[in-house]
C-alpha cells in the first residue's frame, strides 16, 4: 500500500517510487483528523481536498489502482491510521510505504504504526526539497550562529544555481539592498491567474461549506489552481509578468494590493503541485536569456533555495520542542481582532482582511505587519504560531513554525533572527500608502491619536531589555531610549499599556 497526504501530490513523490501497477494499491484519504488538528482556513481545505481528487483521478487515468477516501463516506474513520486499518481488513497488503509528513505530530503517530499494523511500514525521505536532513544537520554541525546567508551559499553551490564556474552570478552572493523600493499605487499590477471551480471542486466546496462553516475565512470566491496544469500556468505567469519587478517591491505594501509583484506560488509548491528545483531553475533562465534583472531573480531564488530549505532544515534540527520556544516570555493572548480584521490601524486591517478573503499575505504583510504587531504587543508566542497555521493556504509546521517563532517572535532566542524584526510605524509609512488613510497618525509619538507601532516599539524594547540590549545590531536603539527623560518613558509605558488594555 502506497499512502500519499494530501500535502504529497506529486508523481516523483517517494512513496511512488518503483509503484507497481498490477500489485500496488495507492491510498488517498480525507480524514478529519487533518482537516481540524488545527482549524485551517476553508480555502485551504477545500484546496487541499479539491487537489487530492484531482491527482487521484490523474493516477487513475494513468492506469494506477486507487483507493480514494472522500470526507463524506460514511464508513470514513476519521483519521489517516483509521483509513490504513479499514483498508488492511479490506484487501491484502504486505507493506505500507509512505514518505515522511511535514509535521512532528504525525511523524509521532507513524512510529506507532508498524506495530498497530503488524507489518513493515517504510517511511521514506522526502526527496521534494534540495537539502536533506543529513546535509543540513552536517552544515549545522559544531556552528554557533545558523544563519541563512551561510547556508545559501552552500546551497549555490551545491546546487550549481545561479553560479559562473565557483562564482556567483553577478560578482555578489544577495542583491538584497536593490530590492527594498516602495511601491507606488499607479504601478500595473499582474494578478495571479484565476479558475474557475470545475465539477469536482464545486462538490468539495459544498462539502466544505457543511461541514468547516465554522472555520476561519471566506470560502468564495474560491480561485486557486488544482491541478500541476492550474500551478504551471500560474508559475508561467509570474515567471513572464511579476518576476522582472519581484525584487524592486518585494518589500513593499499597497492598499488593495494583496499580491503586488509575489509569485502566489507557496500553496502549489508546498503540496507538490510544483518542484522547488524546477522553478529555481527557470527562474534562472529567466535572467539568462534577458527577460529578468539580476537582482529579482537572485532575490527569487534566495527566498526557495535559501530560506525555505533553511527553515526547514531548523525545524526538523530543533525537533518539536522548538514548538514551545519562549525566549522573551511573552505572555498575552492574541487579540480578536487577528481573526475579525476588526481594527483601526489601516495596515493591520489590510493584511487581515485580505487573510481572510484570500487564505494569503505576503511576506512583508506577514513579518513585518502582523508579525511585528503580536511581537511588539508580546503576544505568547504559541498563540501566534496557531494562528499563522490555521490562517494561510501554504500553512504546513515545517515552514510556518520557524518564520513565527523564529523570525518573527524571536522566541528562539535569536536562532534564526540576529535581531528582533520588530519596527515602528515608520517603516510601514515608508515602505506602504496604508499611513494615509489610517485612523492613527504615523508622525505623532504619543496620546491616542499616535500610531500604535510607534510607543509599542519603545515599550517592547523597554520591558526586553535584560535580553536584548547586548545584542550589538540594537545597541544603538537601547542608546537612543537611555536619552529619553524619565516622563517620556513613563508615557511610552502608559500609551501601550492603555492601547493593549482594548486594542
Ligand atoms: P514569494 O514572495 O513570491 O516568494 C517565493 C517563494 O519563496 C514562496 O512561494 C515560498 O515558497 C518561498 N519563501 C519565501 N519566503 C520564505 C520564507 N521565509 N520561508 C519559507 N519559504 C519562503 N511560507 C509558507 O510557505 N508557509 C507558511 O506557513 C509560512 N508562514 C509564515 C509565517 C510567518 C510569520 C512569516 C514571516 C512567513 C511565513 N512564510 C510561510 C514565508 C512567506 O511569507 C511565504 O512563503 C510567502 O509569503 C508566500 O507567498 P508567495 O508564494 O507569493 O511568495
Ligand atoms: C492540510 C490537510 C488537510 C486539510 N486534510 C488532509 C486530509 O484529509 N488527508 C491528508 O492526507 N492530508 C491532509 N492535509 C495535509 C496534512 O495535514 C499534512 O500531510 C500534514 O500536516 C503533514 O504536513
Amino acid at each position: 500500500m502506497r499512502l500519499v497526504l494530501g500535502d504529497q501530490l506529486s508523481p516523483r513523490i517517494a512513496a511512488l517510487r518503483y509503484v507497481d501497477k498490477a500489485q500496488d494499491v495507492i491510498l488517498l484519504a480525507e480524514v478529519d483528523a487533518e482537516a481540524t488538528y488545527i482549524r485551517h482556513h476553508k480555502k485551504k481545505i477545500a484546496f487541499v481536498f479539491a487537489a487530492m481528487r484531482a491527482f487521484a483521478a490523474r493516477l487513475r487515468a494513468d492506469g494506477f489502482q486507487v483507493r480514494y477516501v472522500k470526507l463524506d463516506d460514511p464508513l470514513n474513520s476519521g483519521s489517516l491510521r483509521g483509513e490504513i486499518s479499514r483498508a488492511l481488513l479490506d484487501e491484502t497488503f504486505d507493506e505500507v510505504i509512505a514518505t515522511e509528513p511535514g509535521e512532528h505530530r504525525l511523524v509521532a503517530d507513524m512510529e506507532g504504526w508498524e506495530a498497530a499494523f503488524g507489518m513493515p511500514v517504510e517511511i521514506r525521505e522526502d526527496s521534494r526539497f534540495l537539502c536533506t536532513h543529513a546535509a543540513f544537520r552536517s552544515w549545522a554541525q559544531g556552528r554557533t550562529q545558523l544563519r541563512m546567508e551561510f547556508f545559501y551559499r552552500k546551497m549555490r553551490e551545491a546546487t550549481g544555481l545561479l553560479m559562473d564556474d565557483r562564482e556567483p552570478v553577478g560578482g555578489r552572493w544577495n542583491f538584497d539592498a536593490e530590492n527594498r523600493k516602495p511601491a507606488k499605487p499607479d504601478l500595473f499590477m499582474p494578478r495571479p491567474p484565476r479558475f474557475d471551480p470545475d465539477a469536482e471542486t464545486k462538490v468539495v466546496l459544498q462539502l466544505v461549506s457543511d461541514r468547516f462553516s465554522h472555520h476561519f475565512g471566506d470560502l468564495e470566491p474560491f480561485w486557486f489552481g488544482v491541478t500541476h496544469e492550474h500551478a504551471e500556468v500560474a508559475l508561467q505567469h509570474f515567471l513572464r509578468e511579476a518576476l522582472p519587478s519581484f525584487g524592486d517591491y518585494q518589500d513593499a505594501m499597497l492598499e488593495g494590493e494583496p499580491f503586488l509583484y509575489h509569485s502566489v506560488i507557496s500553496m502549489y509548491l508546498n503540496v507538490g503541485l510544483l518542484d522547488a528545483r524546477d522553478i529555481c531553475q527557470r527562474a534562472e533562465q529567466e535572467y539568462r536569456h534577458g527577460r529578468a534583472p539580476l537582482n529579482a531573480v537572485e532575490g527569487f531564488v534566495r527566498q526557495i533555495l535559501g530560506w525555505r530549505e533553511y527553515v526547514r532544515g531548523i525545524y526538523w534540527l530543533r525537533g518539536p520542542d522548538y514548538l514551545k520556544s519562549n525566549a522573551l516570555g511573552a505572555t498575552r493572548d492574541l487579540p480578536w481582532f487577528y481573526w475579525s480584521a476588526e481594527t483601526n490601524m489601516s495596515c493591520m486591517r489590510a493584511a487581515l482582511q485580505q487573510t481572510k478573503t484570500e487564505a494569503y499575505a505576503h511576506h512583508i504583510q506577514r513579518l513585518m505587519v502582523t508579525g511585528n504587531f503580536a511581537l511588539l504587543a508580546g503576544i505568547d508566542p504559541h498563540q501566534v504560531h496557531e494562528w499563522y497555521l490555521a490562517v494561510y493556504a501554504d500553512a504546513y509546521e515545517w515552514v510556518e513554525a520557524p518564520n513565527t517563532i523564529g523570525m518573527s517572535q524571536f522566541a528562539d532566542g535569536g536562532l534564526l533572527a540576529s535581531k528582533p524584526y520588530a519596527a515602528s510605524g515608520a517603516y510601514i509609512n515608508r515602505m506602504s500608502d496604508h499611513c494615509k488613510g489610517c485612523a492613527f497618525d504615523v508622525k505623532a509619538k504619543a496620546g491616542p491619536t499616535a500610531c500604535p507601532f510607534n510607543y509599542l516599539y519603545w515599550d517592547f524594547l523597554a520591558r526586553n531589555r535584560a535580553k536584548l540590549s547586548d545584542n550589538p545590531r540594537i545597541a544603538p536603539m537601547y542608546r537612543t531610549l537611555d536619552r529619553m527623560s524619565d516622563e517620556r518613558r513613563e508615557e511610552i509605558a502608559h500609551d501601550a499599556a492603555t492601547f493593549l488594555e482594548t486594542p
